[in-house]
């Protein structure tokens, strides 16, 4: 089962066009942006909510970001696996993930590399987290805590799908 936040926190019912927007110095490829586009397509298409690519950082709702190591918010990286991500909770929108893994971006299972780590996997799961959803018990679940190595979950599950609606 799906849960929130404490204090339940969402974006607010003035705010449902949402922007996003890249660090510029991660200089990231178009397949990585597509990449991200499609993990929020994945939660527009279940709510009311619609986001939109801004060459703007500073004033872009949400922040991606790859940094590595410490990044000055009190939530270092560590390297290779461990944590990969991390994203606040609304109405914040920083969304940071681990530049020391081995990002990718087709099927993590085809890759040969043992710690690979499927990006659109872990930015539908971060995304559910700025969008104010915390963990699920339910093991089909995008927001279930914990991903088998080398695997690729995309696909919202009802329960993904019930938490959202009921914020949104
Ligand atoms: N990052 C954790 C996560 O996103 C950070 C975290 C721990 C967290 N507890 C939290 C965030 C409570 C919000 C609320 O869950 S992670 C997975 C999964 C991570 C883990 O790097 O460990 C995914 C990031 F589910 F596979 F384990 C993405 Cl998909
Ligand atoms: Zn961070
Ligand atoms: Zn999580």
């Amino acid at each position: 089962h799906y849960s929130f936040f404490p204090y339940r926190p969402t974006w607010p019912p003035s705010k449902r066009d949402l922007t996003y927007a890249f660090l510029p110095a991660n200089q990231l490829s178009d397949t990585v942006k597509a990449v991200f586009a499609h993990s929020f397509a994945r939660w527009s298409a279940v709510t009311p909510l619609s986001f939109t690519e801004s060459s703007v950082y500073l004033t872009a709702d949400i922040k991606i970001a790859f940094f590595r190591g410490d990044h000055n918010d009190g939530e270092p990286f560590d390297g290779v696996l461990g944590t990969l991500a991390h994203a606040f909770s609304p109405p914040d929108g920083r969304f940071h993930l681990d530049g020391a893994e081995n990002w990718v971006v087709d099927d993590a299972r085809k890759s040969s590399i043992p710690s690979a780590v499927d990006l659109e996997s872990v930015a539908v799961h971060e995304i559910g987290h700025l969008l104010g959803l915390g963990h699920s018990s339910q093991e089909e679940a995008i927001m279930f805590p914990t991903i088998s190595s080398g695997m690729k979950k995309v696909e919202l599950a009802n329960d993904d799908i019930q938490g959202i609606q009921f914020l949104y």
